[in-house]
């Protein structure tokens, strides 16, 4: 009887626990959608990385099955399944049925651990409709089946395996009823797997996809971890120096065990942006930054001025050089490894332990003075670039404060193209940049000028990626954009000035005014990022064609929704097709109705899934090499359907 109510009061402790994780998925794993989907791989992988950090696993095994099911596999110790004293279970049964047991394991052998919530193995278990737990270890086979995270069977031998072998191998069939897609994509999927070879130096990851007619297979493993991490964000840039600086350091304990680990890899290029510096905490990437980003910006800073002084490159009465200057073209890995990261900011994306910044700084100025004292030639390749762009900062600065006094760039006085809202808060407030002065005019004239302000650009804007600042800053486009926005650009850029929270692209459906598109989104990313990271840019979807018949209207988007318009609502008697060229053939009625009216228009918000794949793309199609583009556009150009030159 009395152990009829133990093993009832630990029941019941379980369920809560996993009914907790089935009521509010969101609050474990952050959404129900594809990115939700795809946190219950990373958190297998992470508990698997987590084996190999130890030094115990060195293969990891990704798999996509046919029916939508994901096993992740490695050769790890393999989960205990001896019977935990408290419970009376199993182990393996414990890690797999109660919150937050899994992983983490009370510390065990474990020094640091990954997991962007830490919350382990039972929460796929319980937002699976089924999984299945295979444990190689001791020459035996262990394995226990589950069903939305309860048990179905024991802990079973089911079979032996050769005496050394081990491993940990799981399955997991996500719950229809609690995912919006089950379509696991398997690039983005096989991108964070990369990200995981570059950061854990020599774990081979194996990714498959067996789903018919998209098998795919892929493995991952870098003995150089993140020094071909820098080589690889690099591949399309030019390079001012041909290998990565490699720096790293730890941090002990008073007893001697390892606190936390630092590794750096850097490498200039001669690109003029200076926002690729890319840090990870325990394998996360730590988006809004923190203490480790801080102490290797003021490393860097330091390390750079004091030896350019020193050798007299910088004269004494040379102001410094700058954080910008010295970043500017820099790509950077700085991954930590610490044992109770604190994630803060908006997002928990920003490391928050502050002894954090004083390891870096201390293992980085180290590390790179030593490298420039070794390496005279290429450390005055390095201050030379440095110093170039300090002297372009200041010409851009004396151009600024040039075309402040004549008030062009000072948010106080809007550009004159500009047709603002009137509307003062900036989450009601939109922003339209239209192609051209006449559909400008249409849509000055179609727009609710309560929360909706129109910026006509006129033709081409400046290519930014192949321009240096202090001309960017000289064109005329950019100067409406920057005072219309109010928020600054750069390091100054401050988005709590930011005078509206939709900024929407409006171009022609066609080639032109896809390429003004781009233009306009390089300039964001290169000079405005927080804009595309909060989500506030927008495209928007100018219909192709207008249908009428008698009284009914429709405005279509896309040459199949033609089609299937057209078979809906019949094609006799015939209805009238007109197809529009562009945005200046709409009347200010009609453009508000098809595109600019809430109610009615399509937007597509542009998101920045991967900062490092932006950059990537954008170095490739704007940037200054012809060749690598020349291949991205023939490998794509099938995607391209709606070619109208
Ligand atoms: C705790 C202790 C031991 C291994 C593991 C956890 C472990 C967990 C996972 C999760 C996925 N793969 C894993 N591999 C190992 C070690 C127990 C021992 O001393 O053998």
């Amino acid at each position: 009887m009395s152990n009829h109510e133990n093993y009832d009061a630990s029941q019941i402790q379980v369920l809560e626990g996993l009914e907790a994780v089935r009521k509010r998925p969101g609050m474990y794993i952050g959404s129900t959608d594809l990115r939700g989907l795809h946190h219950l791989i990373t958190e297998l992988v992470d508990n698997s990385i987590d084996e190999a950090i130890g030094g115990y696993c060195k293969n990891i095994y990704v798999t996509i099955h046919e029916d939508c099911s994901v096993t992740v596999s490695d050769d790890g110790r393999g989960i205990p399944v001896d019977i935990h004293p408290k419970t009376g279970k199993s182990a393996l049964e414990v890690a797999l049925t109660i919150l937050h047991a899994g992983g983490k394991f009370g510390g065990s052998g474990y020094k640091v651990s990954g997991g962007l919530h830490g919350v382990g193995v039972s929460v796929v278990n319980a937002l699976s409709e089924k999984m299945e737990a295979r444990v190689k270890r001791d020459g035996k086979v262990y394995r226990q089946l589950y069903c939305k995270g309860k048990p179905t069977t024991e802990v079973e031998i089911v079979g032996n395996c050769p005496a050394g072998d081990s491993g940990t191998t799981e399955t997991f069939w996500p719950d229809p009823e609690i995912f919006d897609t089950l379509d696991f994509d398997y690039d983005f999927m096989t991108n964070r797997m990369r990200e995981l070879a570059f950061l854990n130096r020599g774990v081979t990851i194996n990714t498959r996809d067996e789903r018919v007619g998209r098998e795919r297979n892929d493995s991952y493993c870098y003995a150089g971890g993140i020094i071909e991490f820098v080589k690889y964000i690099n591949d399309k840039k030019d390079v001012i120096h041909p290998e990565p600086i490699y720096i790293s350091g730890k941090k002990l304990d008073k007893d001697g065990s390892e606190m936390a680990a630092v590794e750096v890899a850097m490498q200039y290029t001669d690109s003029y942006s200076y926002d690729n510096v890319y840090t990870y905490a325990n394998n996360i990437s730590t988006i809004e930054g923190g203490s480790h980003l801080v102490g290797f910006r003021s490393a860097i800073t330091r390390v750079v001025n004091d030896y350019a002084r020193a050798k007299k490159m910088l004269k004494d009465n040379d102001s410094a050089l700058s954080g910008e200057d010295i970043r500017e073209g820099l790509t950077a890995i700085i991954s930590v490894k610490l044992v109770e990261p604190q994630f803060e900011g908006q997002t928990k994306t920003k490391l928050g332990n502050a002894y954090m910044r004083t390891v870096v700084d201390n293992t980085v100025t180290e590390g790179f003075s030593t490298f420039l004292e070794e390496n005279p030639h290429l450390a005055k390749v390095i201050i030379e670039k440095c110093m170039q762009a300090s002297r372009a900062r200041e010409a851009a600065r004396k151009a600024r404060d040039l075309t402040r006094r004549k008030s062009a760039l000072d948010s106080t006085s809007l550009p004159g193209k500009l047709a603002d809202c009137n509307d003062q808060n900036p989450e009601n407030c939109e922003i339209f940049m239209v192609e051209g002065d006449s559909a400008g005019g249409s849509a000055k004239l179609g727009r609710n000028p309560a929360f909706q302000a129109i910026l006509p650009l006129r033709g081409k804007i400046l290519n930014v990626e192949k321009t240096r600042l202090d001309k960017v800053l000289g064109n005329a486009e950019i100067q409406a954009m920057i005072t219309a926005f109010g928020a600054g650009y750069d390091e100054t850029f401050d988005i709590s000035k930011l005078r509206y929270h939709k900024i929407v692209c409006m171009t022609d459906a066609d080639v032109d005014g896809s390429h003004i598109r781009i233009l306009l989104l390089t300039f964001f990313f290169r000079h405005m990022r927080p804009l595309i990271e909060h989500g506030y840019v927008y495209i928007a979807q100018p219909p192709l064609y207008k249908i009428t018949k008698g009284k009914l209207v429709r405005w279509v988007y896309s040459d199949e929704e033609l089609n299937s318009t057209l078979e809906e609502i019949g094609r006799e008697p015939k209805p009238t097709i007109n197809r529009y060229k562009g945005l200046g053939e709409m009347n200010p009625d009609q453009l508000w109705e098809t595109t600019m009216d809430p109610d009615h228009r399509v937007m597509l918000q542009v998101t920045m899934e991967d900062a490092m794949q932006a950059d990537a793309i954008f170095t490739l199609l704007m940037g200054d090499k012809v060749e690598p583009r020349r291949e991205f556009i023939e490998q794509n150009s099938k995607l391209v359907t709606d070619l109208d030159i």
